[in-house]
């Protein structure tokens, strides 16, 4: 049994907001708050909030657009978040209906009937619910057989994921798995929050991991795989079950004076920055290492899509010298970091040039922190 990458599937929201649009609506937000607490402000107990920047945005960042699935609500100063319809527990639930589109797309790609796939994997940032676990929603929406499990590595999730199904299909539980990666960011965004109003994007993404004997003639073979995680508060959402407990519970006033919440996604963008280069760039290189390759036998490095300075910064490290921005490839531009979606949504999207013998690798960081590397190459 060796796992093999068979495809991937991507399903995108058709609605798009670009950086122009979402500042527009921040700052009319702005506006209105600082009007409605004008008092609180003259006396000093507010501090009156700033407007965001759409040049700012893509200096800092590369994101230029990000996909959406509730545009109208997240553009309204009044609303400032998605709204997404409550469904009755008879319908498919919103994260299993966009995983199983993106799992049709892989499925598709491969050429494989879903009654052929024997497990599904759901791993994402955030899940829906806590039971039944999304995955095996998914699993019956597709026809899938076998079985069916949730797991979360925020943006590390996809290549946790493919780990994990690798080691399914070597320990005999399973032949075809899909690993789906739904990524409904907005809802855990604050866009109320002018350092990360603009970070994330909706999107879908899967990964179909195989073992070789049945999986098609152009796979990819995995020929080398490391995760690592290390504990930091640097990126954190304290949404949870235990919430509604807590009920004396004192809010991060930092936060609560400019009307935030640790309910939501919440960074210290800058030391992430600091922190997560050099672990990525460490954990690529000695995997490199490990297994006697060379920088220049690396066709293309399919990076996590958080920061398009962060991923020239890696691509230099790891390489050795400065890289063609086509040799790690852009996708945060008009997606913006869409989680564990990303770096998928790179190799899906710019992998098709690759030739037999061709190496490459998927490389996943974030919250945790946690980084993930695979490397691939291109069979036939
Ligand atoms: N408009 C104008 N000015 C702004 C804005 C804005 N919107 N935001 C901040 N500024 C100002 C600041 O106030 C600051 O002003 P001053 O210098 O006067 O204090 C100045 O701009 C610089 O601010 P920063 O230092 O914050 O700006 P940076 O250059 O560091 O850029 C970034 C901010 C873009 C956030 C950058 O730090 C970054 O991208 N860091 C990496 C973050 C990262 O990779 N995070 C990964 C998180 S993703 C993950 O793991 C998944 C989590 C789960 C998913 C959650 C889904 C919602």
């Amino acid at each position: 049994m060796k796992p093999v990458i068979s495809s991937t599937g991507l399903w995108t929201p058709t609605d798009a907001i670009s950086n122009d649009e979402l500042v527009l609506a921040f700052n009319a937000y702005v506006d209105l708050w600082n009007s409605e607490n004008a008092t609180a402000i003259e006396a000093g107990e507010k501090q009156a909030l700033d407007h965001s920047n759409a040049e700012f945005i893509e200096k800092a960042s590369g994101i230029k657009s990000r996909f959406v699935i509730s545009k109208a609500p997240i553009l309204d100063p009044t609303i400032m978040s998605p709204i997404i319809p409550k469904r009755d527990n008879n319908e498919i639930s919103i994260l299993a209906e966009i995983a199983a589109k993106a799992a049709q797309d892989a499925l598709k790609n491969a050429g494989r009937k879903a009654e052929d796939v024997d497990a599904v994997i759901v791993a994402c940032s955030n899940l829906q619910r806590a039971y039944p676990a999304i995955a095996i929603e998914v699993q019956q929406a597709l026809g899938a057989t076998g079985f069916a499990f949730d797991m979360n590595v925020a943006c590390s999730s996809a290549t946790f994921g493919i780990e994990t199904a690798r080691g399914l299909i070597m320990a005999g539980q399973a032949k075809s798995v899909l690993v789906c990666n739904p990524e409904i960011c907005s809802a855990h965004l604050n866009f109320k929050d002018r350092d990360s109003h603009f970070i994330f994007g909706d999107v879908a993404t899967a990964t179909l991991v195989e073992s070789d004997d049945i999986a098609p003639k152009a796979h990819w073979e995995i020929i080398g795989s490391k995760l690592v995680t290390e504990f930091s508060n640097n990126i954190r959402n304290n949404f949870g079950f235990l919430n509604r407990l807590a009920k004396d519970e004192v809010a991060d006033e930092s936060l609560e004076s400019k009307g935030l919440t640790d309910k939501l996604f919440v960074q210290n963008g800058r030391s992430v920055f600091k922190e997560v280069v050099p672990m990525v760039a460490q954990l690529i290189t000695d995997e490199m290492q490990k297994n006697g390759l060379d920088s220049t036998q690396i066709k293309r490095l399919w990076l996590h899509q958080a920061n398009l300075s962060m991923n020239i910064l890696i691509s230099k490290k790891v390489m050795g010298k400065d890289v063609d921005i086509s040799q790690a490839p852009v996708v945060l531009d008009e997606y913006a970091n869409t989680s564990s979606a990303g770096s998928i949504i790179a190799f899906h999207k710019h992998s098709s040039d690759f030739e037999k013998d061709d190496i490459g690798l998927i490389c996943s960081f974030g919250a945790g922190y946690s980084a993930g590397v695979i490397f691939i190459k291109k069979c036939a």
